[in-house]
C-alpha cells in the first residue's frame, strides 16, 4: 500500500473546502493516516518547494503557502500518488477537468487550492517533512469491500 502527502492550501481553508476535499478522498476508498491544521514559516515553505527554487513564481508561491492555515494529510491506498493527482487535477485550473478538485474549485494557478505529491519518492520526503511524529495506523473494517 502506497502513501501520499496532500495539503489543502490557505485558499482552500479560507473558502471552506476542507470537508469537501476530505470527502472526495475518503469516498474514493483511500485511508486517512495523518491530518493536521497548521501554519508554516518561510524556511519550511522553501524546504517543501525546494525543487522549484529556480522558478520565477517561487517567491509568490512561498508567500501564498505561508499566508494562512493549511491542512496537511497523509492518505494511503493502491496507486494513491497517481490517483490522488488525478483527483486533484492539472496544476493550472484552466487545464483541470471538471470533476477534479482544481477543475471544480479553482481558477488561477497561483490559487489552486491543493497540493499532492507527484511521485512515490517525493511523497516519502514530504510525509517525513510534514509528519516527523509519524502517522496513525488503523485497520479499515470495510477493507475487503474496497479491495479484492
Ligand atoms: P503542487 O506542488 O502545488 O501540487 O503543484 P503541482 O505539482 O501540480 O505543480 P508544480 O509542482 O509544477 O507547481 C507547484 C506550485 O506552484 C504553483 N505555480 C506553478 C505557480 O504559481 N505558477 C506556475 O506557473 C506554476 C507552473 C502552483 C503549484
Amino acid at each position: 500500500m502506497e502513501q501520499t502527502f496532500i495539503m489543502i492550501k490557505p485558499d482552500g481553508v479560507q473558502r471552506g473546502l476542507v470537508g469537501e476535499i476530505l470527502s472526495r478522498f475518503e469516498k474514493k476508498g483511500f485511508y486517512l493516516r495523518g491530518l493536521k491544521m497548521t501554519t508554516v514559516d518561510r524556511p519550511f515553505a522553501e524546504k517543501h518547494y525546494e525543487d522549484l527554487s529556480a522558478k520565477p513564481f517561487f517567491n509568490g508561491l512561498c508567500e501564498y503557502i505561508t499566508s494562512g492555515a493549511v491542512v496537511a494529510m497523509v492518505w494511503e491506498g493502491k496507486n494513491v500518488v497517481t490517483t490522488g493527482r488525478k483527483i486533484i487535477g492539472a496544476t493550472n485550473p484552466s487545464d483541470s477537468a471538471p470533476g477534479t478538485i482544481r477543475g471544480d474549485f479553482a481558477v488561477e494557478v497561483g490559487r489552486n487550492v491543493i497540493h499532492g505529491s507527484d511521485c512515490v519518492e517525493n511523497a516519502k520526503k514530504e510525509i517525513a517533512l510534514w509528519f516527523p511524529e509519524g502517522v496513525a495506523t488503523w485497520q479499515s473494517s470495510v477493507h475487503h469491500w474496497i479491495y479484492e
